[in-house]
């Protein structure tokens, strides 16, 4: 029987976290550097445990899983209600599991974190097409979820997208888009957005189509898909949905800038995505 072969494969796997995770088919622990141990929901509880198991398993913080029988959350919303915020393994639909962060704490929590960034970062934000693709970064303070990675995910169901900016004198904005989309890679990545709502200002849309972000193309500083006679993303060291060239630049290593809140001297930024609701 299958059966009797796992419960010493899920053993070994719970003794050797490193080495169970390359079965699990995660292709972005380049976000994790090194810190394995601080994922809140591995392993899945397996059906049946013998004794040593379940010490291995004592080992571990108690942390929750994905509901039995419904395998891995597709996103961040389906990390159950009451986690704690932190980096959990997803799986998109129809994609391998990936690593994210999940913000379980503001406004109901469900939320996955796409990008995390702020002014005194190490992270180089000049990077290629591909590491923009696959992602960047560390998971935990600063990183790039990863574009291919934001386009699967988008596409499972109908998603909103929050931006949190904190400008210059620490003060807190949010701008909410009641919908969020990300075109495959085939069509340049290119963003949808909704309806705005909230107290940053509606930066990614804009009356001059220089500074338009919504509808855009993504570039980086090897490919360039904007408006502009030049490459902004080579020109401005970072990859965005640019047109010719910004208003909102956050993607970046030092001041960022979202619209006339705060131009090239925003403190931090965070995107984050969650399916939209509907009364
Ligand atoms: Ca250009």
């Amino acid at each position: 029987m299958a059966s009797q072969h796992l419960c010493p494969l899920i053993f070994t796997c719970l003794l050797a976290l490193a080495a169970c995770l390359p079965a699990l088919d995660i292709r972005n622990l380049h976000l994790l550097n090194g810190t394995l141990d601080e994922i809140m929901n591995v392993p899945p509880e397996p059906s049946q445990f013998d004794n040593d198991t379940l010490h291995a398993r004592q080992v571990r913080d108690v942390a929750p899983r994905p509901p039995a029988g419904h395998g891995w959350p597709k996103d961040c919303s389906e990390v159950p209600a009451g986690s704690r915020s932190g980096v959990y393994i997803i799986q998109p639909k129809g994609l391998h599991h990936i690593v994210v962060y999940c913000e379980m704490n503001v406004t109901h929590g469900g939320w996955t974190v796409i990008q995390r960034n702020q002014k005194d970062t190490p992270v180089t934000w000049a990077e290629s097409w591909s590491t923009y693709k696959y992602g960047f970064g560390n998971v935990r303070t600063e990183y790039w979820l990863g574009t291919e990675y934001i386009h699967q995910i988008a596409k499972q169901k109908v998603y909103q997208v929050r931006f949190v900016i904190q400008d210059s004198s620490d003060n807190i904005h949010f701008a909410d888009y009641n919908l969020f989309s990300v075109e495959d890679e085939s069509h340049g990545y290119r963003l949808r957005l909704g309806s705005y709502a909230g107290t940053a200002g509606d930066a990614m849309t804009s009356d001059n189509p220089k500074t338009m972000h919504d509808n855009m193309k993504f570039s980086t500083k090897d490919r360039d898909q904007d408006t502009y006679s030049k490459n902004c993303a080579y020109s401005y060291e970072g990859g965005w949905w640019f047109s010719a060239c910004y208003s909102v630049r956050l993607n970046f290593k030092g001041g960022m800038t979202w619209g006339s809140l705060c131009k090239g001297n925003c403190k931090s930024s965070l995107i984050l995505l969650k399916p939209a609701s509907y009364c």
